[in-house]
């Protein structure tokens, strides 16, 4: 009945064949306001099934992220609510975290770009890049607020694009076209309203054009990078790479390390993505209680996971690799960046200013959190394909996927054995017929299949074999009929209690909360077996539990979505 543990290793790693350990990052989010679903959808579940997965499997890996608490959104956000810069980023920082915590986000490590940690890296790598000749200096002409007596830089002045013509548009981003205006018409000082003036101001240019070369070399030959964004990111070098304006006339910010660079900042997307290697440094030496701890070591003998959404693929793509190229590979390049589509409220993009969107916190208060993982996993491809909320389909899929086919199983079951044989795992007959059989085979080769998916990053077709495999046991136990096959009950009710807990462990990335209450109902806390969230993947193909076992209390693991609910939601969209 067992199966052999060696192949199910080999196999169920796919792609990612090496015992190496791991880093992931989620893309750090804006300390200016609420974590809302299409955050989570793009970006940090996907990074967290993947990272939980990779725990199961045994494999060292860290999930880290950051709040990004720089650049002029947040600077701007600050000052229209009277706080400091500082304590407004705190405020976010840790209320993200919370909200990510109450959405079972497993981060090993959460931390702030505003960290000192952080400052004295950016400001090394800056060091680098300018002793290297990556970077230069050159005056330019700047929006200037007579009256604030100040430079106003992106967000700080409002105007008319020139593309479109929408009025009250930021000079750094048209939300109207998606344009990035070369020259905002009517300026205006985003402070006190009036017109600004323009003045000259040095700031500091990184040259990313130098690395066209190596950035085409790197994106042809790393096989791990999705294809579809690879082309485009080729054809964007082919077009001309712009080097970058790194600086920012700002007091908020990372200082740039110059004799005459008082009052200037690095731009936000300068030191934000550093902030993913300090903050893996910060945590190793945290947990290793020495600042002697090599981050650069485990960061270069790692795997290297960058989740993001598909708005930050520049970025992430070309910029980010880039100054790791301009400091030499101190810090090797990313293997992976899993990328993916946007989130759809009913068809139309997420908007907060049109207050278009859910908060992660107002969903959780209504909804098990793990309903919206399910619904999510199971709606979102590997690809940038845009994905759709739906509060019709969400409560369709809870109700007729995850607790009419997962829930009812394990439900039914467990329940019989504890109705039927006293909560005690009845003893199996040495004659196993062809249901009995297939359903042995099923559990045998069930963790290769979808640990084969999941180390590929194609979480939702995981998912969906996951399903199959519940369809399966369903069915299994219908045919059987234990309450009426007294004689064949015994080996049913053996076989099926262990499919639940192959489940459990599947299930255990997805829905990490609902796992560990089936895991308490199969009463293996008591058992010695240990967490749910530290199993072994392999173990899922594994028939472990014994005859004479005894199950927890056993109850209805999921309640059922009411349309009455449905339609409180639907209220507060004013749908
Ligand atoms: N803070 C959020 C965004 O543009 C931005 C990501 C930074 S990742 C280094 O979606
Ligand atoms: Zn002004």
């Amino acid at each position: 009945m067992r199966g052999s543990s060696k192949e199910i290793k080999s196999n169920s790693r796919g792609r990612t064949s090496s015992n190496k350990s791991a880093i992931v990052t989620s893309a750090l989010p804006y300390a200016n306001g609420e974590i809302h679903l299409g955050h989570v959808a793009s970006t940090y579940l996907p990074a967290d099934i993947f990272t939980r997965f990779f725990r199961l499997l045994g494999r060292e890996i860290y999930h880290i992220c950051a709040s990004d608490d720089f650049g002029t959104p947040v600077l701007i956000k600050a000052e229209k609510e009277s706080k400091t810069p500082a304590d407004y980023v705190d405020l976010w920082n840790k209320r993200d975290y919370e909200d990510f915590k109450s959405f079972g986000i497993s981060f090993d490590f959460f931390y702030k770009t505003s960290s000192k940690e952080n400052a004295e890296f950016v400001q090394y790598v800056f060091k680098k890049l300018y002793e290297k000749g990556h970077i230069y200096e050159q005056a330019v002409i700047q929006f200037y607020c007579q009256f604030d007596e100040k430079f106003l830089p992106d967000r700080y002045v409002i105007g008319t694009c020139p593309n479109c013509g929408a009025e009250n548009q930021y000079s750094d981003l048209c939300e109207k076209c998606g344009r990035v205006p070369e020259q905002i018409l009517e300026p205006k000082c985003s402070i006190c309203g009036r017109p600004p003036v323009k003045r000259s101001s040095k700031h500091y240019f990184f040259k990313l054009s130098n690395f066209s070369q190596q950035l085409k070399i790197w994106l042809n030959n790393n096989e791990n990078l999705q294809s579809d964004i690879r082309n485009y990111v080729i054809n964007w070098i082919n077009e001309g790479l712009q080097d970058w304006d790194i600086t920012r006339d700002l007091s908020w910010g990372v200082p740039i390390p110059m004799p005459d660079a008082k009052g200037k900042v690095f731009y936000g997307w300068f030191d934000n993505h550093l902030c993913y290697i300090s903050t893996l440094t910060t945590y190793l030496q945290k947990k290793s209680h020495s600042t002697k701890t090599d981050g650069k070591k485990y960061w270069n003998d790692s795997e290297i996971y960058h989740f993001i959404g598909k708005d930050i693929v520049y970025h992430h793509y070309l910029f980010l690799p880039a100054m790791r190229m301009g400091i030499d590979q101190e810090y090797k390049l990313p293997d992976y960046i899993p990328t993916r589509g946007h989130l759809m409220l009913h068809n139309q993009k997420i908007s907060k200013s049109r207050s278009w969107y859910i908060s992660l916190r107002d969903f959780i208060a209504a909804f098990n959190p793990d309903y919206l993982r399910f619904y999510i996993a199971s709606v979102a491809p590997y690809s940038q394909a845009d994905v759709n909320f739906d509060w019709n389909a969400f409560s369709e899929k809870i109700n007729n996927e995850l607790i009419a086919n997962v829930g009812n199983f394990i439900n039914r079951a467990l329940f019989f054995v504890q109705k039927t044989f006293d909560g005690k795992v009845p003893e199996p007959s040495s004659e196993n017929d062809v249901d009995d059989r297939d359903s042995i085979k099923e559990i045998e080769k069930i963790a290769d299949e979808v640990g084969f998916l999941l180390s590929e990053n194609e979480l939702d077709k995981a998912l969906r074999r996951i399903l199959k495999f519940a369809t399966h046991f369903n069915q299994y136990f219908q045919k059987k009929e234990p309450w009426s096959n007294k004689a064949t009950a015994n080996t049913t009710l053996f076989i099926a209690v262990n499919a639940v807990r192959s489940l459990a462990i599947m299930l255990e990335p997805f829905i990490p909360l609902s796992s560990e209450r089936i895991w308490s109902q199969l009463g293996m806390d008591e058992s010695g077996a240990g967490s749910i969230h530290k199993q072994q993947w392999k173990s899922v193909s594994q028939i472990t539990i014994p005859s004479g076992h005894i199950l927890g209390n056993v109850e209805p693991i999921f309640r059922k979505i009411e349309s009455k609910d449905i339609d409180a939601q639907k209220a507060k969209l004013s749908m």
